[in-house]
């Protein structure tokens, strides 16, 4: 039997790069605490993605934990309940609410009429999540936070190298926050950033994600220790040589399962949002009740098949029990969101992926659909 297919599996440059990398880390004993590869990653990540100011971090927990500590946040939050967990449980352990608001379901991401609705005179912030690289309706949101007085976070996790209308981005928000995890389309194993709007943010990024600490006799903050290494920072190097082409790669199999899946009944494949520059870094679809089978019928039949799809993001986040007792949890404030949750699933995607395999799970996703078996 073959090996299963896996929902992703990362990228990584030629070993012998690396470990020449490795040697002049030896070489200096450098290993940490804002080392040469680390300074001059920041500098080029910021320079690549066209973001103000960048700061690294261990990973995209802490990096959005992080940035709402340094943003000094109160009371409510504004967010969305369709993300990773790490979204919601970072507002929570920053001791803020999260206030859920539904989603669009063109872009996954929050309605901003719904996030106008849901504010309060405790409302201080919005963290949007730019989910699977869909930029938010970040030109309404900007609005709706001037107008309101409100600090914008975007989680942005999924959106590395992603541009709007040519425009990158991170130019949006007071903070976007960053995943290099080993699942994400640019990886440094572990890792993460935060891109602040102005130097002066990062400096305050810059102590509470390395204990609160301001010189060697100044700690005027309670921080944590979100620092990157120089063995991460010294992939990240490697990683953005080669991110083009990865992104070239991931773009060929988004392509191929368009031209396969589009027009099967009960299958919808969501376009790519109109003026977006993608990472292509998940492939969701939606399994439509016109399908023959549902959505968890079809992630079984594909495991059963030896191909490892995900129902990113279920459990809806509003639904999990430390966030359902919310008066924003209850489904009634989320149709879309708690629809959406039942029906995607995100397909295999990464660079290694073989036209040959795309093709199979196309193949199998097609004659998973049987006209005579159609529920009523
Ligand atoms: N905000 C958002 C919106 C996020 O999506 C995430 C993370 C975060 C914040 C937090 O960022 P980090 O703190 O993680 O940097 C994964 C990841 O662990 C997580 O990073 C990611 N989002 C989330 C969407 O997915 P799982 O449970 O899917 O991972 P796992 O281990 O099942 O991996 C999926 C597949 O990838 C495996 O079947 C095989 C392959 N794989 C995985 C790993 C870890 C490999 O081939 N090699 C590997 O090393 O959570």
């Amino acid at each position: 039997m073959s090996d299963p297919i896996f929902v992703t599996r990362p990228f990584l440059p030629p070993l012998a790069d690396y470990v020449a990398l490795l040697e002049q880390i030896w070489e200096s004993r450098i290993l940490t605490n804002g080392g040469p590869f680390h300074q001059s990653l920041e500098q080029r990540l910021a320079e690549y993605l066209d973001a103000p100011e960048v700061s690294l971090t261990t990973n995209g927990a802490l990096a959005l934990e992080i940035a709402i500590d340094a943003a000094a946040l109160s009371g409510e939050v504004i967010t969305t309940p369709y993300s990773f967990v790490a979204t919601t449980h970072s507002i929570k352990r920053g001791n803020l609410r999260p206030v859920f608001v539904d989603i669009s379901p063109d872009d996954f991401n929050i309605d901003p009429d719904a996030v106008e609705r849901a504010i309060t005179p405790a409302t201080s912030a919005i963290v949007g999540v730019h989910c699977y690289g869909n930029p938010c309706a970040v030109d309404a949101i900007e609005a709706i936070a001037k107008r309101h007085g409100l600090r914008v976070i975007y989680d942005a996790a999924h959106a590395f190298g992603v541009r709007l209308n040519g425009r990158s981005v991170f130019q949006w928000g007071d903070m976007s926050t960053l995943s290099f995890h080993a699942t994400k389309s640019y990886n440094t194993f572990e890792g993460g950033a935060i891109v602040n709007a102005t130097a002066q943010a990062k400096q305050g990024v810059e102590r509470a994600k390395n204990f609160g600490i301001a010189s060697e006799d100044a700690i005027p903050l309670v921080g944590t220790n979100g620092k990157m290494s120089e063995l991460n920072a010294a992939l990240g190097h490697l990683q953005l040589d080669h991110y083009e082409e990865v992104r070239a790669l991931r773009q060929r199999v988004d392509e191929r399962y368009r031209a396969h899946l589009n027009g099967i009944a009960g299958i919808h494949v969501p376009p790519i949002p109109r003026g977006v520059t993608a990472n292509y870094s998940y492939f969701p679809i939606l399994v439509l009740p016109e399908f023959a089978i549902d959505r968890d019928q079809l992630y079984d039949r594909l495991k059963q098949a030896g191909i490892v799809s995900r129902k990113y993001f279920y459990p809806l986040l509003s639904n999990l029990p430390m966030y359902d007792s919310l008066p924003s949890a209850v489904p009634e404030n989320l149709p879309i969101a708690n629809q959406i949750v039942n029906q995607v699933l995100c397909l295999p995607i990464y660079p290694g992926l073989s036209d040959d395999d795309v093709d199979r799970i196309a193949e199998f996703i097609t004659h998973a659909h049987n006209p005579v078996r159609v529920r009523a």
